[in-house]
């Protein structure tokens, strides 16, 4: 226990320098904006596509959605408190190659797309929608562009700190944090019962983005499909659909238009190759293939594998359920066959 203190400090001092909240002006600044519609930003599409957004717009992208939602309405969140904590949250990324602000925007942008075009908000209520929502954009606050297994082999602090979804249990942990700072409560006007259950929702949400919760979620969620299970009331089985809508939309990027597809997974190989360098320079070790330069030849083989084991199966039964996500489906299928052409030619 004294050894987690001392590692919880570690964490703090480290992300001390961090860790900031949105200045005044910029809260204001974004306040005045005049947003724009969804249709403006595509939001209601699965091919939305973050590229062509200035960081300016992709705070008017996120705006659009609660308001959208009704949320901003529905929970009493002030205007400026959810300007102030959307510009928060950008802040507390990092700018590593893949798992940054932009990431978070897309997760989120495939949620909304998933609760309205894909017609999945019939099934949420008003709070669990605020929740995944918050989730989404939350779910990967501070990476250092490095994995769980990375952390327990350099003894992180993160990873005194929690030893099995250790970089998840800290997304969490910022998301919090950020919660708590002055001014950036988007949840304040909660009832405290509805405060609990909100925060419970973010916390398992983010958790489950963790692929090792994916693997353990998916056998009882198919067990339940497969038993013709179409009742998604009570609270376990709520929590197994957002675990694996939470996944599917965290993937997502895999089934984007192919050219989109394409830059994405380099960004994605960029940071894992960071890594690899990270684990050949500093602990003298051979990285896995994904995360060796050396191999790069074998990444569309990588992606076929990616998203045969992890991606296809899940958007299968997610389309099978419901049938208007189909387009994650179609367009991770359509890639594969292009993953497939180019680990022919090499
Ligand atoms: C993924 C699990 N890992 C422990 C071992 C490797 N595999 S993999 O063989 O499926 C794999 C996935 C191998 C290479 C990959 O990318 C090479 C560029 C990927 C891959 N992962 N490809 C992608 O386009 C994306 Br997006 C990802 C996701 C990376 C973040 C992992 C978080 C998963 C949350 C459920
Ligand atoms: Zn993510």
């Amino acid at each position: 226990n004294a050894c987690k203190l001392m590692a919880k400090q570690k964490v703090a001092l480290e992300c001390l320098s961090y860790h900031a909240t949105a200045s005044n002006d910029a809260t204001e600044k974004l306040l005045k904006e005049n947003i724009p519609s969804a249709n403006c930003f595509n939001l209601y599409s699965f091919t939305f596509i973050d590229f062509e957004l200035s960081d300016d717009d992709t705070c008017k992208a996120t705006l659009r959605m609660f308001l959208e939602c009704n949320l901003v309405q529905q929970f009493h969140i002030p205007y400026e408190v959810l300007c102030r904590w959307i510009l928060s949250v950008k802040k507390n990324y990092r700018p590593v190659k893949y798992h940054n602000w932009r990431h978070a925007l897309n997760v989120a942008q495939t949620m909304f797309a998933m609760f309205k075009t894909g017609k999945m908000e019939r099934f949420m209520s008003d709070l669990e929608i605020l929740g995944l929502l918050v989730a989404c954009l939350c779910h990967d606050l501070d990476h250092r562009g490095t994995n769980n297994a990375f952390q327990t082999k350099t003894d992180s602090p993160l990873a005194v700190l929690y030893s099995t979804s250790t970089m998840e249990h800290h997304h969490f942990d910022q998301c919090v944090m950020i919660l708590n700072t002055d001014s950036n409560n988007i949840f304040q006007a909660l009832s405290p019962d509805d405060y609990r259950k909100v925060m419970r929702i973010v916390e398992t949400a983010i958790l489950s983005t963790d692929l090792a919760m994916y693997f353990k979620k998916k056998s009882k969620f198919l067990e339940l499909i497969e038993n013709g299970e179409f009742d998604w009331q009570s609270d376990d089985k709520k929590e197994l659909l957002s675990g694996m809508m939470m996944t599917a939309c965290d993937v997502s990027a895999i089934s984007k238009p192919w050219e989109v597809q394409h830059r994405i997974a380099k960004l994605v190989a960029d940071e894992f190759f960071d890594q690899g360098d990270l684990e050949k320079m500093q602990l003298k070790e051979q990285p896995i293939a994904m995360m060796d330069r050396e191999r790069k030849d074998e990444l569309p083989q990588m992606q076929v594998g990616f998203i045969d084991v992890i991606c296809l199966p899940l958007y299968r039964v997610l389309s099978e359920t419901f049938p208007w996500v189909k387009p994650l489906y179609q367009g991770t299928l359509e890639n594969r066959q292009h993953w497939q052409d180019l680990a022919e030619k090499v």
